[in-house]
């Protein structure tokens, strides 16, 4: 073990000379927020391997190093890499395709076995035809920063990861007149940005409170970004898609040669079969397109904080039908005042140096010092357009807030420029930031993960959720930082679950924290929108109505569509016919190992 601090290079990877760098306007803080974390950090920069090359189970060493001899023949040397060096976990800009850097088993428990770069469409068919002539489990990637979900690993362990980012990040189309646009894989919501300010169109993309993911892996996973077009899912139009049998085809309108409606109409004609490849493992996405939003002229985002933790119930009372109505215009986040102390990217012992969850009193008092004062949610909106049409919604949401007693508006003139606030205003529209990683200096060698139930808008569901999240995070001594975003008719209640991942006790805390809430939700009626590799199988095992009528459906797409079980099994928690009955699915119990006992032999050859 490489015990010193990690010491990364002195360069961060910017865009466009990196596809997956920060633009230039972001180095400054990207920097601090580096030299920031690499003094938190004790754990050793890499670590050694105790257990080798990971293999992956149902094929021999020799097969292995044989098949990945002929994988390099296919591709070329350069474009095929064995995982074999020490793990090293990086950070958000130099994040390893390797492993799960937010480890929350041991962490090669969650690696691969080897990385694979196509670079066309043609290639990943290759690389999806070796797979199943070797019957060697492959994991396409975008770009790796799923981050909070297990990032670029892999549910099985040795799979091998398809790095469609590295080499295939092309911007295809940007059309300002039908506000659409086309993308590769490795395109990331900061590219896209850039892209879109270089030509001078009058566009604006929608991003996450990060903007270093894939645009086509985000909205796959069904991510959420914060301007009225932040249900990326419900703005995308059109797939292309190589299937586990390598043949490649397009949704909706893609397949009729000679269109010109490929992302401007999302249906096309016949059954509808985007949503097989959004969280999934059918197919490999190599192109996406996605709706851009008219860059309304003016926008205003404004901030209301909220007193006690119970005004939560008539605060989304409150909410849901202003934004049903779109008098609420974006989708905007509640968050919890702990999340604002952590977001100055102070570390938790400069506020407590006490056992167990933070208590309220002296996050309150921390409170009072800073441009907020005492409160518990903070709601952080967005309205765009021409002052006269705005402020006469504005005026409306600060009437029905003021409803709640303790409301209190808190005037933008009144923050410095470097506040919070104006990164949200940047973020909802659609300018991408860089600052939600702060938080990870709360503990050292800060991980965190997504739990991510839905909730209706309703005042009584969020308060049961919360506080079913607030037990749990209590009896396991975790602070708890919760951000709701608020859709349309749901609010996705974001709870950012942090640790040390180096520390084993705490580890396992939060593994037993995640499956008892995901357990206490389930039994109450409630379901996450997504979730962590090594939770997949536990969640897809709630949504069990009918006698799991819906893991049946999708085992049989998956055993038609995928035969040999190649293309990402496990995923989602959807196992292929050669992996189930041997103990892979991970329950609620949970356990040390990720891995099952072997896979079945194939029952019979594909036609390739
Ligand atoms: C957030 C984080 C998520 C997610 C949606 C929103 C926002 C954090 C970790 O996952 O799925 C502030």
């Amino acid at each position: 073990m490489d015990t010193s601090n990690i010491s990364l290079s002195k360069d961060v990877p910017v865009y466009p000379s990196d596809y997956a760098g920060i633009p230039e306007r972001l180095v400054n803080k990207v920097v601090r927020e580096r030299d920031r974390l690499s003094k938190n950090q004790t754990k050793g920069r890499t670590s050694e391997r105790k257990r080798g090359v990971a293999i992956p189970q149902g094929v021999s060493k020799d097969q292995f190093f044989k098949a990945i001899d002929e994988l390099s023949g296919l591709l070329g040397e350069a474009h095929v890499k064995i995982n074999d060096q020490p793990l090293e976990d990086g950070w958000y800009m130099e994040h390893p395709n390797t492993h799960d850097a937010f480890m929350i088993l041991d962490g090669e428990e969650t690696v691969s076995s080897a990385a694979v770069y196509p670079g066309s469409v043609e290639e990943v068919q290759t690389v999806v035809k070796w797979a199943n002539k070797h019957l060697i489990p492959i994991y396409p990637i975008s770009m790796g920063r799923n981050l909070g979900y297990g990032g670029a690993a892999p549910r099985v362990r040795g799979s091998v990861v398809v790095d469609l980012g590295r080499r295939m990040n092309k911007i295809l189309d940007i059309n300002p007149d039908d506000c659409t646009c086309l993308v590769e894989p490795g395109v990331s919501f900061y590219a896209l940005y850039e892209e879109i300010r270089k030509r001078g169109y009058k566009v604006w993309i929608d991003c996450p409170d990060l903007g270093g993911g894939s645009i086509l892996g985000n909205t796959l996973d069904r991510g959420v970004g914060y301007t009225p077009y932040g249900d990326h899912w419900g703005v995308h139009s059109g797939l292309e898609v190589v299937l586990p049998t390598g043949e490649v085809f397009r949704t909706g309108m893609g397949a009729l040669p000679g269109n010109n409606t490929w992302q401007t109409f999302p249906y096309g004609f016949g059954p509808m079969s985007d949503g097989l490849f959004s969280q999934s493992n059918f197919g490999v996405v190599t192109k996406i397109g996605m709706a851009l939003m008219p860059d309304p002229g003016e926008h205003e985002s404004f901030m209301y904080t909220f007193q006690e933790e119970d005004d939560l119930q008539l605060l989304i009372d409150i909410i849901r039908p202003l934004r049903i109505a779109n008098i609420l215009e974006n989708v905007a986040q509640i968050r919890h005042s702990i999340i604002e102390v952590a977001v100055g990217g102070g570390s938790r012992k400069e506020f407590y140096e006490g056992e167990g969850a933070i208590p309220d009193d002296v996050l309150q008092k921390h409170l009072e010092s800073t441009p907020l004062g005492r409160c518990t949610w903070i709601y952080y909106g967005t309205n765009y357009g021409p002052k006269q049409i705005r402020q006469y919604k504005l005026d409306i949401i600060h009437k029905e807030f003021m409803k709640v007693p303790g409301a209190c508006r808190i005037d933008p003139n009144s923050l410095s420029k470097d506040h919070y606030f104006w990164s949200r205003d940047r973020i909802s529209s659609g300018e991408p930031d860089f600052e939600e990683l702060s938080y990870l200096n709360w503990v050292p060698n800060g991980a965190h993960m997504g739990f991510s139930p839905i909730s209706p808008t309703r005042g009584p569901d969020a308060l049961k959720l919360w506080k079913i999240a607030k037990d749990r995070h209590h009896q396991h001594g975790i602070d708890m930082f919760l951000a709701f975003v608020v859709g349309l008719r749901e609010l996705h209640m974001i709870v950012l679950v942090i640790w040390d991942r180096d520390d084993p006790e705490r580890r396992k805390a939060v593994d037993m924290c995640m499956r008892e809430m995901i357990d206490d939700c389930a039994k109450n009626g409630y379901g996450e929108y997504r979730t962590h590799i090594l939770f997949q199988d536990q969640v897809a095992a709630t949504y069990n109505w009918n006698d799991g009528a819906l893991m049946k459906f999708n085992e049989k797409l998956k055993d038609a569509l995928d035969p040999n079980g190649i293309m990402a099994p496990g995923r989602c928690g959807i196992w292929p016919a050669r992996y189930r009955g041997r103990g892979w699915e991970i329950g609620k119990e949970g356990r040390d190992t990720s891995e099952g006992d072997g896979v079945h032999p194939p029952t019979g050859s594909i036609k390739l």
